[in-house]
């Protein structure tokens, strides 16, 4: 019971983060006059994650001692390791780089929208990268809850004010790159995290240095010149440092979700979570919901039940805690 509580926690901590997170990103880059550069705050994000990870390290570890021996045999001592969880490193550095590309020219509402296109692809990069099979039902399913998503977050466009020019398509093409990388960074980290015993935050920390390394090339590649000229912190305003903040606590949160369900489970669940803060919204704060906000709840709702349904081919016989029953068992709490 305590479990999933505590993965129901994760599940709902993330969830929140994330919309506050997008929300927040798009005020930064649409209201500051004096722009800051996103690769810095990419950068940071990744140093500051680092950090904690450390931290939970040696709470894990209970010692100093136990603590340094963990890291120079596992990281230090560990190239082969590093390199391997540099893969996902890179991925992530320009999925996270993408996103500030998509929510400058694109708003906010739009960029979650078409971001749910993430979840056929995970669901894709689970079959293909870690032997897992989905049935014809869980796949329909997954487009349904792709469908449902979609118009429970639906709002009428609203045409904001922005000082800075705009690119729409520029901001549809960094979308679908964002959702290429999210899907395969996420299943691979998923996979080396589960193949063997090494802690979630040793994986963390082997990810996130070569994280630093790669996003501060980036930082140099893209606006080297001008932070050179300007200043590191050129443009960073409180509201960016809350984006940074948001952005560490939420890829924690992220890291622990995988580590207790998987990439998809996490698309399914973040959906329910979608739906009932709305529906929570609605009860405490006399929020006004939509038809189309209902029609997506119904979707998201049926294509958890039906992605949690015991599959019918016994051919395809898989592992004896199946996923599709933990989704369900884990909503239905
Ligand atoms: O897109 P998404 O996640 O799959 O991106 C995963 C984010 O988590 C970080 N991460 C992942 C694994 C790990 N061990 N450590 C990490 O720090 C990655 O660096 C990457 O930023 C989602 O499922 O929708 C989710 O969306 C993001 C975010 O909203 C979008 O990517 C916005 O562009 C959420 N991140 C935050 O809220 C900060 C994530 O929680 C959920």
């Amino acid at each position: 019971k305590g479990i999933v509580v505590f993965k129901l926690y994760c599940l709902a901590v993330m969830t929140l983060i994330a919309a506050a997170y997008t929300v927040a990103l798009r005020f930064t880059r649409t209201v500051s006059s004096d722009l800051y550069f996103s690769t810095t705050a990419v950068f940071l994000t990744e140093l500051i994650k680092l950090l904690l990870s450390l931290g939970m390290l040696l709470r894990e570890s209970g010692d100093w001692g136990r603590c340094r021996s963990v890291v120079v045999s596992n990281i230090l001592r560990s190239p082969v390791e590093l390199l391997k969880l540099s893969v996902p490193s890179v991925v992530y550095a320009v999925q996270n780089n993408m996103a500030f590309v998509a929510l400058s020219n694109l708003d906010a509402a739009v960029y979650q929208v078409t971001y749910q296109l993430k979840i056929p692809c995970t669901a894709l990069c689970t079959v293909l990268m870690l032997s897992r099979s989905l049935s014809r039902l869980q796949w329909f399913s997954v487009f349904m809850l792709c469908g449902g998503v979609t118009l429970v977050q639906w709002t009428p466009p609203q045409a904001t004010k922005v000082q800075v020019e705009q690119n729409p398509f520029l901001g549809f093409v960094a979308i679908a790159v964002a959702v290429l990388c999210s899907g395969f960074a996420g299943v691979y980290f998923e996979k080396v995290l589960k193949s063997s015993d090494t802690s979630l935050w040793v994986r963390n920390i082997q990810m996130y240095l070569s994280g630093i390394v790669v996003t501060l090339i980036g930082v140099f590649v893209t606006d080297g010149a001008q932070v050179l000229e300007k200043g590191f912190f050129y443009g960073y305003t409180p509201w960016v440092c809350v984006v940074i903040f948001l952005a560490s606590v939420g890829g924690m949160y992220t890291s622990v979700v995988v580590k207790y369900t998987d990439n998809i489970m996490k698309g399914f669940s973040a959906a329910a979570a979608i739906v009932l803060s709305t529906v929570a919204s609605v009860v405490l704060f006399g929020l006004q919901i939509t038809v189309a906000f209902l029609g997506g709840a119904l979707l998201v709702c049926v294509s958890i039940y039906l992605y949690g349904l015991p599959k019918q081919d016994p051919s395809r016989v898989q592992k004896p805690s199946s996923d599709g029953e933990d989704t369900q068992r884990l909503i239905a709490v």
